[in-house]
């Protein structure tokens, strides 16, 4: 993500994803992994300082993978390498370069607790593995288009968010659901950074909460979610530009209010609520109108030159989604699309 004015912070962020920082930022993580520091630092994650962008060691849900594939939701091309997509990532809770995946390892994904709470019959806490398991798993091929116009085809599992807004109860005034990031600055270095205004938060309305497209991810390519895609609770709304995805989510709150999200605090003309995939209305810097395909690594290295394809309206999900806002173009206009 990109926003207008890019602090002095950013260059050293820069530096230290050189190829040569990160190739020592590397060797140290090996260093660390092969030595009794690590027994000593982490007994219970043992895996958390491992130079791996896989799915975390010791995550309890490993047995629940691979989860049955469901046929409805498939993509004509090609699936994005693994690798491609577990290691050029945003998550600014990490920091702002693609390549914050190392530092994302040192996160612990359990416990984990999910809060339910605000306009609900009742307000409560549910630890993550027994709503994990509690949860029809599932697999679904979706398209992923960042608003920064690259995208990906990703193989999440997961469950659709439905589930479990039927499980929450919400009572009948409730319009939109707020969805927050975990916090904690110490482990998630990003979040010292004061001019954003953490945490993370995104919504959606109930009516697109319910859509059947949209779904909580719990893993990917067959396996637990790693740290740095959102483990262990992301949205996945892939009719929605990336930044709607929230990852690493702690707390739902069902409300009467739409919530007000992070990239629309930091940059309200150039990000909104809604977000939605549209390839006429083009971002104030940049066009909307393509998009650059990350398939393999050869797409993401300094000197790659992707395919670049015509984005769709609503990213290809039109037929499921399109009906949501033929009500709302009256009101929003285009700011449904940004
Ligand atoms: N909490 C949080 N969620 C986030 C982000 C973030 O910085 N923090 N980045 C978003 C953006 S801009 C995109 S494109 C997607 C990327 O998801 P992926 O890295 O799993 O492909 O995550 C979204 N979810
Ligand atoms: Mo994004």
């Amino acid at each position: 993500m990109w926003i207008k004015r890019k602090p002095d912070w950013n260059l050293p962020e820069s530096a230290v994803t050189s190829p040569e920082a990160f190739r020592q930022r590397r060797q140290i993580l090996k260093t660390m992994a092969a030595g009794p520091l690590v027994a000593a630092g982490s007994t219970l994650w043992p895996g958390a300082a491992r130079a791996d962008y896989g799915p975390p060691d010791g995550d309890p849900t490993h047995d629940l993978y691979p989860v049955e594939r469901n046929p409805a939701f498939t993509v004509e091309r090609t699936k994005t390498e693994r690798e491609v997509a577990a290691t050029y990532t945003n998550y600014y809770e990490f920091g702002s370069s693609k390549t914050i995946w190392p530092r994302a390892q040192d996160m612990e994904i359990r416990p984990w607790t999910v809060r339910i709470d605000g306009m609900v019959e009742e307000e409560r806490d549910i630890d993550i593995d027994d709503l994990i398991r509690r949860m029809a798993l599932e697999e679904r091929i979706y398209r992923l288009r960042c608003v920064e116009a690259w995208s990906m085809v990703i193989p999440w599992s997961g469950f659709p968010l439905k589930d479990l807004v039927d499980l929450a109860r919400p009572l009948s005034g409730a319009k939109y659901l707020r969805m927050e990031t975990f916090h904690d600055p110490d482990v998630a270095r990003g979040q010292r950074a004061s001019w954003y205004p953490w945490p993370y938060v995104e919504g959606l309305t109930m009516a697109e909460a319910r859509n059947e497209l949209a779904f909580m991810g719990t893993g990917m390519y067959g396996e637990p979610m790693p740290q740095q895609n959102g483990s262990p609770l992301r949205l996945v709304a892939p009719w929605k530009y990336g930044f709607k995805s929230i990852k690493g989510i702690v707390r739902i709150t069902f409300t009467g209010e739409r919530p007000a999200t992070f990239w629309e605090a930091l940059a309200p003309d150039e990000y909104g609520f809604w977000a939605n995939v549209n390839p006429r209305v083009n971002h104030p810097r940049w066009s909307q109108a393509s998009e650059k395909v990350l398939q393999s690594t050869s797409d993401i290295g300094i000197f790659s030159r992707p395919e670049e394809v015509a984005t769709q309206p609503f990213n290809g999900y039109g037929e499921y989604v399109a009906d949501l806002y033929a009500g709302l173009e009256e009101e929003y206009g285009d700011r449904l699309y940004r």
